[in-house]
């Protein structure tokens, strides 16, 4: 049966991190995104949440892009076919090269309205199992050494299962050593947000020295040639994020082993079909995954949380709670974790409500679209 999908609506909101994020490329304080709704005959609501940022440094969408791609493109393209399944816009956007966030918003609303139709938690409907999830935190670039340590030793009081550190040139071996020391139990990862090249590979080998649970992203951010090269002069597992756009990306980064690990993120492979297929496909050749984190709102927090529900998502993501993030979500309740576990809420669709006033509060600009 047809989804009858009679209105999106597009909302641009504006939020500020509690803390900076510092990454190689830069410092994240505001975040800019996209609130996609979907709404049916019945009323029925559906909630996804669009991820690119406002400059393209991650990958060359931004919130610009997202929006141009949605309203130009996307839309018309749900309004020319019949949706049936939120599988088939995989093959409905097809016609448009890339863009995977702007599709994703929007498949992220379908899926959510879907599962409500049906009256079954979207983790249900995706053909996920886990009650909780287990996760980690992710730590931006610190400004010294002691106030990483500090922050560190919070979360892992906080219980979180794995840390995960941002690396740069000068911010590595050294940094990540006085880590280990101070730390020597706790599972610890190192991503560099494509800051190296294969040039820099004596200087990556001695990281083997540290045992890290896994590197992340290493090298060029659309490489996996490169990839295969150092995974074979290293020992740690290479984990591949931004060089992942899909299914035959990862079926090509299996074959030359490129990675041992692979981050899933919703957004960047173009939504909750893409990333199935691709977990489907790393647990058939052993590759562990885990979802990523684009520093959320409670929405796209949500959609993080029913994905990891599925069976290969074997090591902790990095959607950790909504307060290390907000004064205030847009979701009710929000995202707890205790012990470095979420409960996976078993509620219709994304399983958590949104708080209207919250989501008004944030919101900057408004569009409706009529199907
Ligand atoms: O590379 O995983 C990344 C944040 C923004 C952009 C890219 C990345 C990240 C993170 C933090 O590492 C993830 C999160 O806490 O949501
Ligand atoms: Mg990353």
């Amino acid at each position: 049966m047809t989804i009858p999908i009679k209105q999106f609506k597009l909302r641009r909101l504006r939020m500020m991190l509690n803390n900076p994020f510092t990454t190689s490329f830069g410092t994240i304080q505001e975040k800019e995104f996209f609130v996609t709704e979907a709404i049916d005959e019945e009323g029925n609501r559906g909630f996804g949440e669009s991820v690119a940022f406002t400059s393209p440094w991650y990958n060359e969408e931004t919130v610009q892009t997202t929006q141009h791609m949605i309203k130009d493109f996307l839309i018309k393209l749900i309004q020319e076919n019949k949706i049936s399944h939120p599988d088939d816009l995989l093959e409905v956007f097809k016609p448009i090269r890339g863009n995977n966030m702007a599709k994703s918003a929007l498949e992220g609303a379908i899926w959510d309205l879907y599962a409500k139709r049906l009256n079954i938690p979207l983790y249900e409907a995706l053909g996920g199992t886990k009650k909780e999830i287990d996760v980690g935190i992710s730590i931006g670039i610190q400004p010294s050494v002691e106030k990483l340590l500090q922050t560190i030793n919070y979360y892992v009081k906080e219980g979180y299962k794995r840390i995960k550190i941002k690396i740069k040139p000068g911010w590595d071996y050294e940094v990540l050593r006085e880590v280990k020391s101070h730390f020597p139990t706790v599972p610890i990862m190192a991503d560099a947000n494509s800051a190296y090249t294969l040039k820099d590979i004596d200087h990556l080998q001695k990281l083997d020295e540290l045992d890290l649970l896994m590197i992340e992203q290493p090298l060029a951010h659309d490489d996996i040639v490169d990839h295969s090269k150092l995974q074979a002069a290293m020992h740690t597992p290479i984990c591949l994020d931004e060089s992942i756009h899909s299914l035959e990306d990862t079926q090509k980064a299996i074959q030359l082993q490129s990675c041992k690990i692979i981050n899933i993120k919703i957004g960047r492979v173009g939504g909750l079909s893409e990333a199935k297929r691709i977990h489907d496909v790393c647990k058939q050749n052993g590759i562990d995954v885990w979802c990523g984190g684009m520093l959320e709102a409670g929405i796209g927090r949500a959609h993080n949380i029913a994905l990891t529900t599925l069976p290969q998502f074997v090591l902790p993501g990095d959607t950790a709670a909504s307060a290390l993030y907000w004064k205030k979500d847009i979701i009710k309740p929000e995202v707890v974790v205790e012990n470095g576990v979420i409960s996976v809420p078993d509620r219709p669709g994304i399983g958590y409500e949104i708080d209207e006033q919250a989501l008004k509060n944030f919101t900057v600009e408004e569009e409706v679209f009529h199907l």
